[in-house]
């Protein structure tokens, strides 16, 4: 059975009924994270609920709850499904109201729902490295916010799929942003370039938690954009996510990356990343 987490209860999902007047529904007015388990404990959960709360803040939208709160949440979710490797989903909108752009009266509470799944590590990819196509990126220029919007993305990584890649590496005129679901990185003699943390990306966690073990292992870190064609000229490629952990980008639109396999800084990034999540259990 599986339990979720809507309108301030644990819920089996059968139960679970959603309001046609959700303006997630109608707007995708609302905000989301995922966070990793690993051997059955939530990975920078800390880091993922601040994230909830500062893109919650940016839409002018209180959370219902402490966090405190959301973490007990998290964890019970946890608990109930017997999540050993998996995520939680958890998303809260601005509530259930007659469909009217504007916000609704302040008594309207958020909806808060939450999930959690087993999902296994993507081994496969993280071993071989995976291919990307490049999109021209047309999202807003909020791309900070975790918003529940995500036409852009969703049409990025369709395209991306369409071409037999995995992931879009999303650029603006040139410029390289970040994935449709990601982070990118370009690694080049010895060095890791990523696009700032401005507007105009997700600040991942596992960016930031990749940052820092770059610092850990002295490898110089650039933030810096660069362009698709200094992209394609990269030694090594990667990109970062929540469940695809520190994956190795192989190819730009059919073009290999250094000699077309994963290098050496990536799997030593790989390695550290590996050593510091929780029950860490080799070979998983
Ligand atoms: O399961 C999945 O496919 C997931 S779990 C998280 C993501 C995908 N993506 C998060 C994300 C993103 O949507 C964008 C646009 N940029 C960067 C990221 C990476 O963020 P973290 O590392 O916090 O998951």
């Amino acid at each position: 059975m599986t339990v979720y987490f809507s309108d301030g209860q644990f819920t089996k999902r059968e139960e679970l009924t959603i309001s046609i007047d959700d303006r997630g529904y109608y707007f995708g007015d609302g905000v989301y994270e995922v966070i990793k388990v690993y051997g059955g404990e939530l990975y920078t959960a800390k880091e993922h609920i601040d994230r909830l709360f500062q893109s919650a803040a940016k839409i002018k939208m209180t959370i219902p709850y402490a966090d405190v709160q959301i973490m007990e949440i998290a964890r019970e979710l946890v608990k109930a499904n017997n999540i050993l490797t998996g995520h939680i989903y958890l998303q809260i909108t601005r509530g259930s109201a007659p469909r009217l752009h504007q916000f609704p009266d302040p008594s309207v509470q958020p909806v808060v729902t939450a999930y959690a799944v087993n999902n296994p590590r993507p081994l496969e990819g993280m071993e071989n490295g995976v291919p990307v196509k490049s999109v021209e990126d047309v999202r807003w220029l909020r791309c900070d916010i975790k918003s529940l919007n995500l036409l852009g993305n969703v049409l990025a990584k369709q395209e991306a799929y369409e071409a037999g890649c995995v992931e879009a590496l999303l650029h603006r005129e040139g410029v390289v942003t970040e994935g449709s679901a990601s982070n990118m990185f370009g690694i080049k003699n010895g060095t890791v370039y990523t696009h700032p943390a401005t507007n105009l990306i997700l600040n991942g966690i596992t960016r930031q938690v990749v940052l820092g073990l770059c610092k850990d292992l002295c490898i110089p870190v650039v933030e810096q954009s660069f362009t698709l064609d200094e992209a394609c000229e990269m030694d090594e490629f990667i990109l970062t996510s929540t469940t695809s952990e520190v994956t190795p980008v192989i190819s730009i639109d059919g073009r290999p990356i250094g000699s077309g396999v994963p290098g050496i800084i990536t799997k030593k990034l790989q390695e550290a990343f590996a050593l510091q999540i929780p029950s860490f259990i080799a070979g998983e």
